[in-house]
């Protein structure tokens, strides 16, 4: 169904996983997409197949939602025709490292939290107001069940989607009075890069993340996405959590066999 024709969708971290498989999502619901990351060559190699799979249009942007600087001057400038934002979707973000607290180098709590945290709050800051004014939109943010239960030695990535709970439950609050929604989707295991990029390439590492286990797709996510942004202007959909039929919380797997 043609639910976003015309529609914007801005999706940040749209370069892989979670936000690609959601950019198809949208696209095969006719919206306009705003699709962002740092790795620009690679959001490029989507456009021909997302505007073959439906998307209205596309734009795409080099964006590190880290800077806060160039997100405030990438949302301010854009052509009148994409700045009315309808659904924004915070998905860019990353783990790095599993290791204890005490032992962890400092350098990868900053680009979690950066990445994470600041990240998300920048583009909202820089979004959130268009929408208040038009009194219309929905923000997306992808939390995590690492938010609501933390694991060994994820201390600080868990701390970030802890983070991303509380926030999203705070926007809301302040959004009251308003047509604005926010949803926050908070998937376990699903596999994508992310266990690549928390492993810095370690290929071996992060296959065993998965092995014996049939983790989520990314095109799981992407339909609870859909789901909580096609429902009727008066339903706010809080919170999505959705695991594996293999995993119970952040904590408890069954690994087959
Ligand atoms: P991927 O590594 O496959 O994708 C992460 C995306 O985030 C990439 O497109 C990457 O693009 C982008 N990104 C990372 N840092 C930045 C940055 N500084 N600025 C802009 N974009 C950035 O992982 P997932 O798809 O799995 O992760 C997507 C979201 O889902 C994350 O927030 C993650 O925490 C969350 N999540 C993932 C789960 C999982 O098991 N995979 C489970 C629960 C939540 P680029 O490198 O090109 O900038
Ligand atoms: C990603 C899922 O359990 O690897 O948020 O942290 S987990």
């Amino acid at each position: 169904m043609r639910y976003f024709e015309g529609k914007v969708v801005l999706i940040t971290g749209a370069s892989s996983g979670i936000g690609r498989a959601t950019a198809f999502a949208f696209a095969g619901a006719g919206a306009r997409l705003l699709l962002c990351a740092r790795r620009l060559k690679l959001l490029r190699e989507l456009e021909a197949p997302l505007m073959e799979a439906g998307a209205a249009a596309i734009s795409l942007f080099r964006l590190d939602v880290r800077d806060r600087a160039t997100v405030d001057a990438a949302i301010a400038g854009l052509p009148e025709d994409w700045k009315a934002i309808d659904v924004l979707v915070n998905n860019a973000g990353l783990s790095r490292g599993l290791s204890r607290l005490y032992e962890d180098d400092p350098e990868n709590w900053d680009e979690m939290i950066d990445t994470n945290v600041k990240g998300l709050l920048a583009v909202t800051r820089a979004v959130v107001p268009g929408m208040v004014a038009r009194n219309a939109g929905h923000v997306i943010n992808l939390g995590s069940t690492a938010g609501h239960l933390t694991y060994a030695n994820g201390a600080v990535y868990c701390a970030t989607k802890a983070a991303e709970k509380a926030i999203s439950e705070g926007l809301k609050i302040d959004l009251m009075g308003t047509a604005v929604r926010v949803t926050s989707v908070d998937p376990g295991m699903v596999e994508t890069e992310f266990s690549r990029v928390r492993f810095r390439g370690d290929e071996e590492r992060a296959a065993k993340v998965y092995e014996k286990i049939t983790p989520l797709k990314p095109e799981d996510i992407a339909d609870a996405v859909l789901w909580a942004v096609t429902r009727p202007a008066h339903v706010n959909i809080h919170s999505i959590v959705l695991t594996t039929i293999d995993q119970a919380n952040s904590t408890v797997f069954h690994r087959h066999g």
